[in-house]
């Protein structure tokens, strides 16, 4: 809410004279999402346009017809109620509606959350210096919205670069709840509508009497913002913290200890958004423990919820990861399909089965998970991921969304129909009623939220995306650097040039042509280090040895993962001649010296020149950023030309150490003489 410039400022038309809240019922634990969004409108246009406005929750004056300009907040019901009935069919859950003319602004939401998110909106456009007459209905494209932390109780994060919870330390609910009330603004801001508070690697002890009232603080202190709070459970909780001999989801007392503590979170949380699963993954306990079946695990929770409106996520991610190496049939990525198709229609109506992305782990290319298009009866969801895991944790700049909008936009051919994943997690393509998003965001208690500023345009963009998929990446990012950093022409032009070339680069200096990140997968997930894929049980492997590299994932004679897809991407994707090159390796073990479709190069060559191109790109992010300085201030300044020279350098160290392993092995010159003569 910084104040607008002057040449803007001056295009602002007529500034209503109060801000008109209708639903002012604060509940005992705090105020309402309503009351919130007349908060910040007084606060926004106090900041930006330098205007006090009172708030008011009657304005006698007021009547419908009437020319007195205000600015009305509220719901769609209230508003019914005071002034008459409002025809609001077009607006779904969390919708909202809002008009501008000239001074006389309405702002309704289908419920208390959708008036937030219009006054956000509303809020953004007067940042962006847009003070033109509107009346845009706007709906999410699905309900599920979610943040995912994964946070432990300990106060660490599992991939999480921006310092310890904000919500836990010592095994407990932290006392102090400011930044969290702070993180609750920011999510509603962008439309996320549900958080996961702890690490899917759950720690049974978050189930505790005195935890459940910490939660019962946390989901308080999120309420206000139309964010629900939900947890991810151990799957071995009855045995862990219970004292129970087994865990088996069909046992009575096993069953019985689960009713009685969602009974008792519910008590505390009557919102409570749900559970969240990770279970026979990595390690985690789970339903397979038992020769129970997924399904059996999920609808154990899914009918512990059900009274109390909940839902259960449960992932896909379910994989094994002592796979023999020596298998040329083996192949990880086929792991979803395998363990979830035969379970379509066995899931009860409130499970959402989530999925990530791609078949494999958040790897800088991926094609989109074949289970999207394998499960027509089940509830989705995607799971995007906001924190960098594989792509330079938050010390390469890497805006993301054009690498989500691959798949969101991607065509599954179901039934040779078209079919875009985006369209089947919001649930439409399938008639299905629950579905959305899930991101793994991670923030942490360093005061930039991820670690690093430039990083925040994916968390905007994943919020922004989750509302309407079908925006475009360029425009979100442009809209958050306006919001962020001002209007600076320069400023909008350098950062969008250097985050709209940051995820091909990343893509170029790491891993190419779909052979995956080439990071350090054992411990780090940072760095480059290509050795660590093959040889071990992780499945990520690339069978690169001194002539070949790819995994030979055909049917007619790999592992079969390609016959996953629907008929016309099967045919598609089988043949390397009709692969799309930037996943030729992802799909097909070929020679070095295979020839590129289009542009003649070798592999090996085109591995060569994308890394010396990647890192030639990451070099130019100093200088291009140097050229903002006096632009933006300097704390900020000073915090990304760090960050970015480090990405330079590294990208270097990127470079070398791919090109040097893969000529090391292959023993063929670059044509261009650099990699090998050091
Ligand atoms: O790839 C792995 C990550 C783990 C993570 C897991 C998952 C939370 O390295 O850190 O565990 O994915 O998504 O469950």
């Amino acid at each position: 809410y910084a104040p607008l410039p002057d040449s803007l400022l001056a295009q602002a038309s007529p500034l209503p004279a109060v801000i008109v809240a209708l639903n002012t019922t604060s509940s005992a634990t705090g105020s309402s999402p309503v009351a919130i969004a007349a908060k910040e409108l007084q606060v926004g246009i106090k900041g930006m346009l330098g205007r006090q406005l009172n708030i008011s929750t009657e304005s006698p004056i007021f009547r419908i017809n009437s020319t007195q300009s205000s600015i009305i907040v509220g719901t769609i019901a209230a508003y019914s109620a005071k002034y008459g009935s409002l025809n609001a069919s077009s607006l779904i859950k969390d919708g909202f509606w809002l008009s501008v003319k000239g001074s006389r602004v309405t702002i309704l939401g289908q419920n208390e959350r959708g008036a937030l998110y219009g006054a956000f909106d509303y809020l953004s456009r007067i940042a962006q210096g847009d003070f033109s007459d509107v009346d845009h209905v706007s709906n999410p494209s699905a309900p599920i919205r979610w943040a995912n932390e994964w946070n432990n109780l300990d106060g660490s994060i599992e991939r999480g670069y921006a310092g310890p919870s904000i919500f836990f330390s010592n095994g407990l609910i932290v006392k102090n709840l400011t930044r969290v009330s702070q993180y609750a603004r920011l999510l509603a801001s962008i439309g996320i509508n549900g958080i996961i508070v702890n690490n899917v690697n759950a720690n049974a002890s978050l189930l505790t009497d005195e935890n459940i009232q910490g939660l019962g603080r946390l989901a308080d202190t999120f309420r206000p913002y139309g964010v629900q709070v939900g947890i991810s459970l151990n799957f071995a909780s009855p045995q862990l913290l219970g004292g129970l001999a087994t865990f088996d989801p069909l046992d009575a007392s096993v069953i019985a200890w689960w009713a009685d503590k969602t009974k008792r979170l519910y008590q505390r949380v009557p919102d409570l958004a749900g559970y969240l699963v990770k279970a026979n993954s990595e390690g985690q306990p789970g339903p397979l423990t038992y020769n129970r079946t997924l399904a059996d695990g999920a609808n154990l929770f899914a009918r512990a919820v059900q009274p109390y409106g909940g839902i259960v996520m449960f992932r896909a991610f379910v994989y094994n990861h002592h796979a023999d190496w020596n298998d040329w049939k083996f192949d990880r990525a086929n792991a979803a399909v395998e363990f979830f198709k035969d379970l379509d229609g066995l899931f009860l109506d409130n499970v959402v089965v989530q999925i990530k992305y791609g078949p494999i782990d958040f790897q800088v290319r991926e094609p989109a998970s074949p289970l999207f298009a394998n499960i027509p009866k089940t509830n989705v969801a995607i799971e995007l991921q906001v924190s960098q895991e594989y792509l330079g944790h938050q010390d390469h700049l890497v805006y993301i969304a054009p690498l989500w909008k691959t798949i969101l936009d991607f065509d599954m051919r179901v039934e040779s129909k078209p079919s875009l994943v985006r369209d089947i997690v919001s649930g439409q393509y399938f008639n299905r009623k629950l579905g959305g998003y899930a991101g793994v965001v991670n923030v942490g208690t360093n005061t930039t939220w991820l670690g690093s500023h430039l990083a925040m345009s994916n968390l905007y963009a994943y919020g922004k995306l989750a509302w309407d998929p079908t925006q475009d990446s360029q425009t979100l990012l442009q809209e958050w650097i306006r919001l962020t950093l001002g209007h600076d022409q320069a400023v909008l032009q350098t950062i969008t040039k250097i985050s709209m070339e940051s995820w091909p680069a990343y893509e170029n200096y790491t891993g190419n042509l779909g052979i995956q990140t080439l990071t350090d997968i054992l411990y780090t997930h940072f760095g480059p280090n290509p050795a660590s894929q093959d040889n071990n049980g992780w499945g990520q492997w690339t069978r690169a040895d001194g002539k070949t590299i790819g995994m030979d994932r055909t049917v007619g004679n790999g592992t079969g993962f390609t016959g996953q897809y629907p008929s016309e991407l099967a045919a598609k994707y089988e043949e390397i001649e009709t692969t799309p090159e930037e996943l030729l390796l992802w799909f097909h073990h070929v020679n070095y010296t295979t020839r590129l479709r289009s542009t003649g190069k070798t592999v090996i060559q085109h591995f060569y020149d994308a890394h010396y191109a990647g890192a030639a790109t990451a070099q130019t992010f100093v200088s291009e950023w140097e050229s903002l300085r006096g632009q933006i201030d300097s704390e900020r300044f000073e915090h990304m030309l760090f960050r970015l020279k480090f990405q330079a350098g590294h990208s270097i160290v990127w470079r070398d150490a791919v090109n040097g392993f893969y000529y090391n092995l292959s023993g063929i010159p670059d044509e261009l003489g650099r990699v090998g003569n050091h």
